[in-house]
């Protein structure tokens, strides 16, 4: 964690900042592909794996744990399964890959038109909300909206037991009146949390304090909010990046009640709605590193021990101070996270250019692999851009990005709400181009 007068400011952001398929072993289905190598497309017969097949198609196939749909077409793998387009139903079988639409002009149809679909998210700022060009693209765009900070612990719990809806119902009526879903941000997280919850200690303080908060804030969303970050950012590393040490991070919640403080928060979700995806959240576990490791095992643990958890969101903020993540090392880590049979999303996307630490083609090459990564896998739900233009971003103003004042070009659209090339490169990877 980093130290000094600005730790307090610095560590308000620092949070955040922060498959080979194998074809899986092929079971039946005619003459389709089991394993594959480069991926390929199309095909006949079809086959799904035990844990990670791939296809879709007509043939017949059946996998075991977790499949999906079936479709037309071949699929293409992302890593290096197999194509073979036959597949089946799948049953309960191995995940097949997602068909793109055939043609869409907006990502957001892209993602409806989809087999099974996908929902394109973006954070949505109250302030952006007061901008026409911003609304208008962002309901254009998306179909899936995150607060970017009104529905947080600070901002509708600010005193013990009293809490403030205005900004965040603005977002959430906002999102609904334009046919989008939305995903509370966020009931448990270390960070951004008012004074007064900060310094409670003690198990049975914390345990109330945060039962009160699920419960209440849940509550108030129930007929409009179906998926939530439950838990955000509970794990540390050693360097942003994800690397060294990774362990438990020391917060109010932790301190008091340990590592079962996850299963508890969940467990307190499950409760309070029984049909809500309940997420975990965190940064730099994009690809494969000692921090997603390390989440992989907490998070297999609660899958053990039945704790209600629905999947995992990796916020995908790429580059400084964050991971870099590579389109193949994101399938084969986004696929051992499914293959438990969770549910995953890319859930806070940017790329950040400042420093030129990720050059212009990198900054392309990423969006259009990582977001391929993602829609390949059927167990992919969604995709979450941090903000619609560079001008609003995060990273703009926050010393831990290097910007030193500079716009970080970290997104899909213009300060005038023009596509960007990197917009180009998402709607592609959408289209299965
Ligand atoms: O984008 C958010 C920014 O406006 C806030 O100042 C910051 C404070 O922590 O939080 C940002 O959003 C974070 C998100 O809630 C959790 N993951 C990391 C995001 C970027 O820091």
């Amino acid at each position: 964690m980093r130290s000094g007068p600005v730790t307090l400011l610095l560590s308000a952001f620092l949070c955040a900042t922060g498959c080979s398929d194998s074809g899986g072993e092929g079971e039946t289905g005619g003459a389709g592909a089991t394993s594959g190598t480069a991926g390929t497309t199309g095909g006949t017969g079809g086959a799904t794996g035990v844990t990670s097949g791939v296809t879709s198609g007509t043939g017949g196939a059946t996998g075991v744990t977790s499949g999906v749909t079936s479709g037309t077409g071949g699929a293409t793998s992302v890593a290096s399964g197999s194509g073979g387009a036959g597949g089946g139903t799948g049953g309960a079988g191995g995940a097949e890959a997602r068909v793109p639409a055939a043609s869409a002009s907006t990502m957001r149809e892209a993602g409806e038109k989809a087999n099974p679909p996908i929902l394109i998210g973006a954070a949505i700022s109250g302030s952006g909300l007061n901008d026409n060009g911003y609304k208008s693209v962002a309901a254009a765009e998306h179909n899936y909206v995150t607060a970017e900070n009104e529905m947080k612990w600070n901002a509708v719990e600010p005193n013990a037991g009293q809490f403030s809806w205005g900004a965040a119902d603005n977002i959430v009526n906002w999102a609904v009146s334009n046919r989008m879903q939305v995903k509370g941000h966020t009931l448990v997280w270390h960070n951004q949390l008012p004074g007064w919850a900060s310094s409670l200690s003690g198990a049975a303080q914390v345990e109330q304090a945060m039962r009160r908060h699920i419960e209440g804030v849940m509550g108030h969303f129930k007929d409009r909010v179906h998926t939530w970050d439950v838990v955000n950012e509970a794990v540390l590393t050693d360097s942003d990046t994800g690397v060294g040490n990774p362990r438990m991070r020391p917060s109010v919640f932790f301190n008091a009640l340990g590592e079962g403080f996850l299963d508890l928060a969940f467990e307190i979700a499950r409760e309070q709605d029984p049909t809500a995806k309940l997420y975990y959240n965190d940064y730099s576990i994009d690809a494969l590193n000692e921090k997603a490791d390390f989440v992989y095992e907490m998070v297999k643990g609660m899958v053990e021990r039945g704790v209600p958890i629905d999947g995992v969101g990796f916020q995908m903020h790429i580059g400084p101070p964050n991971n870099e993540a590579g389109g193949a090392d994101v399938a084969a880590n986004l696929r051992r996270f499914s293959d438990l049979g969770l549910e995953v999303l890319i859930s806070e996307m940017d790329i950040n250019r400042c420093s030129n630490q990720v050059t212009a083609e990198e900054q392309l090459a990423y969006y259009h692999d990582i977001v391929e990564a993602c829609f390949q896998l059927p167990k992919c739900v969604g995709i979450t851009f941090w903000g619609i233009n560079d001008g609003r971003s995060w990273l703009n103003g926050w010393s831990g990005a290097l910007c030193n004042g500079q716009s970080s070009q970290s997104l899909l659209f213009t300060d005038q709400y023009q596509k960007k090339e990197t917009y180009n490169k998402v709607l592609d990877a959408l289209l299965g181009r």
